[in-house]
């Protein structure tokens, strides 16, 4: 394959499928500051699991790069329970999306991962070479599974085809315009919502999920987005590749660093009756690194600016 990265993404029609998620709305942010022209479609407009849909709106608008930002996301809550949802819809939006990729020439395209890709008991810091050598957790193998099929699918049309693709693995990221739903969302909203709660409530206790002893790490959306751009620019392997912030922390570290945040003084009552998932998740980042690129928000800024979004 000859050589081709650096990428330029100048001058470009760049698609964000899923551009009101998380990473999405971050990417439409970073992408901003480049010389290119972003393109985005509603779920009115596109059903991302509809073949017909994505081939008529990738016909239409011709991207040249693409990042496959869309999923359906949520907390260990949410996995552990809507397993159908989280397998067949994350299956279909990225079998389209890079089917049609494919099939309309895009010249480049980031499929976005998870560290819940790899092992329960993978050794940490998580190298990439840790894909498929061991069991997933339990709680969100559905989710799992099909993002392992989306990073497959990749491959797959790299070798066959020599499509430019490739898969980065963000760790648990947040931010500004994530899910702060209680039940559903992932640990770091759903701490907001509730320290703010019982801030303005004054109540005596908040209820955190689990033991609080798990340990994982924590990337702010933005600095995300910033290194999904890098990857598209400057990577262009086979093989995956990790994205964190080396911020790693416990569960009850990051509820004291929320409690501090909101103000809020009382106590943290912890629910064992819920689950804590994966013991520990933190990635090795010196793929990235090595490339040049390292995250630049530390935890408490970005859980500060994310507080300030929520209120
Ligand atoms: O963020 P979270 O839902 O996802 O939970 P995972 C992280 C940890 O925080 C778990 C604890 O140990 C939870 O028990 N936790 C404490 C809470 N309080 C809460 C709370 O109020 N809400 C939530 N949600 N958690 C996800 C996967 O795993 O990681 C997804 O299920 C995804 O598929 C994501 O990949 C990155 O880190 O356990």
């Amino acid at each position: 394959m000859p050589d081709k990265v650096p990428y330029s993404l100048a001058g470009k029609r760049v698609w964000v499928a899923g551009h009101r998620g998380l990473v999405g709305s971050a990417l439409v942010r970073r992408l901003k500051s480049e010389d290119c022209t972003i393109l985005t479609a509603s779920r009115q407009q596109v059903d991302l699991r509809s073949a017909e849909q994505v081939n008529f709106w990738m016909r239409e608008t011709r991207p040249q790069a693409v990042f496959v930002a869309a999923a359906r996301v949520g907390g260990i809550h949410a996995n552990d329970t809507r397993p159908a949802e989280f397998i067949y819809d994350n299956l279909m939006i990225e079998a389209n999306v890079i089917e049609a990729a494919h099939r309309y020439n895009v010249e480049k395209l980031v499929f976005l991962g998870s560290s819940c890709v790899y092992p329960r008991m993978a050794p940490q810091p998580i190298p990439e070479s840790a894909l498929l050598s061991g069991e997933l957790e339990s709680t969100n193998q559905w989710y799992a599974v099909a993002k392992i099929a989306g990073i497959k699918l990749g491959q797959a049309y790299r070798r066959q085809y020599g499509c430019d693709f490739i898969s980065v693995m963000p760790s648990n990221l947040y931010g500004p315009g994530d899910n702060f739903d209680l039940m559903h969302s992932h640990v770091i909203p759903a701490l907001i919502a509730k320290f703010h709660r019982a801030y303005v409530q004054e109540t005596e206790t908040v209820e955190v999920w689990g033991s609080g002893k798990v340990l994982r790490e924590f990337l702010y959306a933005d600095d995300a987005a910033d290194g999904i751009v890098f990857a598209m620019k400057n990577y262009s392997e086979e093989e995956i590749i990790n994205l964190g912030s080396g911020q790693e922390v416990t569960i009850r570290e990051l509820a004291e660093t929320i409690g501090k945040v909101v103000g809020y003084r009382g106590r943290l009552a912890f629910d064992t009756s819920k689950p804590d998932g994966t013991p520990r998740k933190v990635v090795d980042v010196s793929r990235m690194a090595k490339l040049g690129w390292r995250a630049q928000t530390s935890l408490e800024d970005g859980l500060r600016q994310t507080y300030r979004w929520y209120v």
